[in-house]
C-alpha cells in the first residue's frame, strides 16, 4: 500500500518493499506491547505518536533541517557528546539497532557469532532499511568492545564512518587520552559543519542536553513510588525516543508526563497493584524496537522499575557540570562527566557494581534481571561481578542471555515466571 512518505523514502534509496514490510511488523508489535496496556498514562499519547511517525515526520523534520544547511550526525554510543554535535549547529541520532530485519545481510560480511546489536546496525544498512542512517552526514564510532571497533571499518565502506577512541581504564593517563579524543571530535565536527564552536554556542548546547537528562531523572524519580505509575515498557519507550527527538519538544513533553506521574502517585494510584514484585533490568542497551524481554517481564507477574543501562540510568545519570565560562573550561567539564560512564567495556568496572546495589536498593526491588545480548562478552561476563555484589547485598539475581529472534520467548517466560514466584 502506498504511504505519504514513500517518495521521501525512496529519494532516500531505501527498499521500499522491505521496508514497509518492518512498518508493518513494527506497527503490529507496538500495538501487541505497547497499546495493548490498560491505565497507561496521558503523555503516553505523545510518544505513541513520535513512534507512528519514526520513519514519518521526524525524517521529515531531518531532510528540512538539511535542507537549511544542518548537518545530522548518527551514533551508536553514550560516549558520543552530543554537546559538541549541537554546539555546531547539527542535529545527532541515536541509531537503533534493535531489530533483527537485515541480519542475513549483516552475517554475509559478519560472523554469525556477533551481537545482535552489531548486526542490525550493519544489516540495516545493507538491507536499505533505515532512513536514519541514510540521512547521516557522519556517522560516529568507538573503539568500545571488539565486535563493534572492528564492524566500522567495515560499516565504512558503505556510510561516511569517524571512530572516536575511548579508553578502557580510568586513570588520570586514560583521561588525558579522552580529553585528546575530545578535541579530536570537536575539530571533526567543526569541518563537517564549517562551524567554530563558540563558547556560547557550547554553554547553550550543555544547558540543552542537561535539561533533557534531568527531565528524565525526574521521571525515575517517580518510579520510587509504590505503587508504581508508569510501566517498564512505557518508561523504556521514554528512554529509547530521547534519543532521536528534538530535545526541545522531548522534555518539554516529558515534563507534562512527570506532572501526570507525579499527580497519579500523589493520589496513591498505580499501573499495577502495590503488591506487584519490583524488578530492574541491568546490562545491554535495548534499542528500539527491542521490547522483547520487558514485555515478558511484565506479562509474568512483575514491574520494572528501573534500567540500568545505556537506555536508562547510565545515560543520564551524570550531569556535565554548567559552571564554566570558557570554551577550555566547558570541554573538561564535558570530558569529566563522559568519563563516569561505567559501561563494562571498562576495567575494573567497580563503580558499577555500585551502582547497580544502590540504584535496587534506592528502587526498593525485589530482584535484578540481568541482561546481556548473546555474544557480548564485557556484559556476559561483568555478569559474574554483578551476581556476587548483589548476593552480598541480598538481592537475587536472574543473568538472561538473548538476542533479538522470538525463538526463546516461551523459554525465557518460564524462567522469568520462576524468577517472580521465587522473590514474590
Ligand atoms: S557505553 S553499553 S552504548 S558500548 S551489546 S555492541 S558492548 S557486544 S552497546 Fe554500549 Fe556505549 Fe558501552 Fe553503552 Fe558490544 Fe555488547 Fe554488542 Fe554493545
Amino acid at each position: 500500500m502506498a504511504n505519504a512518505h514513500d517518495a521521501m523514502w525512496e529519494k532516500l534509496n531505501l527498499d521500499l518493499d522491505a521496508h514497509s514490510g518492518l512498518l508493518e511488523v513494527l506497527g503490529k508489535f507496538y500495538g501487541d506491547i505497547y497499546l495493548s496496556q490498560s491505565g497507561r498514562l496521558r503523555g503516553m499519547e505523545y510518544l505513541d505518536f513520535v513512534l507512528s511517525e519514526v520513519h514519518g515526520l521526524r525524517i521529515k523534520e531531518l531532510q528540512d533541517a538539511k535542507a537549511a544547511g544542518k548537518k545530522i550526525v548518527g551514533t551508536f554510543c553514550v560516549f558520543v557528546p552530543e554537546e559538541i554535535v549541537l554546539a555546531a549547529g547539527a542535529v545527532q541520532v541515536g541509531l537503533c539497532a534493535g531489530a533483527e530485519a537485515g541480519a542475513k545481510a549483516a552475517e554475509k560480511l559478519l560472523p554469525r557469532n556477533t551481537c545482535a546489536l552489531i548486526k542490525s546496525f550493519v544489516g540495516f544498512k545493507l538491507s536499505r532499511l533505515c532512513p536514519y542512517i541514510e540521512s547521516c552526514d557522519l556517522v560516529v564510532g568507538e573503539t568500545t568492545c571488539d565486535g563493534k571497533k572492528k564492524a566500522y571499518e567495515i560499516f565504512a565502506d558503505y556510510a561516511p564512518v569517524y571512530v572516536m577512541e575511548i579508553p578502557q581504564m580510568k586513570n588520570a593517563c586514560d583521561r588525558d587520552l579522552w580529553k585528546s579524543e575530545i578535541l579530536r571530535f570537536k575539530g571533526k565536527i567543526e569541518e563537517v559543519t564549517g562551524r567554530t564552536i563558540t563558547p556560547e554556542r557550547l554553554r547553550d548546547a550543555i544547558r540543552l542536553v542537561n535539561e533533557r537528562r534531568r527531565v528524565l531523572q525526574r521521571l525515575n524519580r517517580s518510579r520510587k513510588a509504590s505503587p508504581v505509575p508508569i510501566s517498564g515498557r512505557d518508561a523504556l519507550l521514554v528512554n529509547q525516543i530521547s534519543f532521536y527527538d528534538d530535545p526541545v519538544r522531548f522534555t518539554e513533553n516529558i515534563g507534562k508526563l512527570c506532572d501526570e506521574m507525579e499527580e497519579k502517585v500523589k493520589s496513591g494510584l498505580g499501573i499495577v497493584g502495590k503488591e506487584t514484585p519490583r524488578v530492574m533490568l541491568s546490562g545491554c542497551p535495548m534499542a528500539v524496537p527491542n521490547w522483547k524481554l520487558p514485555y515478558i517481564v511484565e506479562s509474568s507477574g512483575a514491574v520494572i522499575v528501573g534500567e540500568e543501562s545505556c537506555i536508562g540510568t547510565r545515560n543520564i545519570r551524570d550531569l556535565v557540570d554548567e559552571s564554566g565560562d570558557t570554551t577550555e573550561a566547558m570541554l573538561d567539564a564535558i570530558v569529566d562527566r563522559y568519563m563516569q560512564i561505567d559501561c563494562a567495556c571498562f576495567t575494573p568496572n567497580i563503580e558499577r557494581l555500585d551502582h547497580i546495589v544502590a540504584m535496587a536498593r534506592d528502587l526498593n526491588v525485589k530482584g535484578v534481571i540481568h541482561y546481556a545480548l548473546s555474544f557480548c562478552q564485557p556484559y556476559a561476563i561483568e555478569a559474574y561481578k554483578v551476581e556476587k555484589a548483589l548476593e552480598a547485598a541480598g538481592i537475587p539475581m536472574l543473568a538472561i542471555e538473548t538476542d533479538y529472534s522470538m525463538e526463546d520467548v516461551a523459554q525465557l517466560k518460564t524462567r522469568l515466571e520462576a524468577f517472580v514466584e521465587m522473590i514474590r
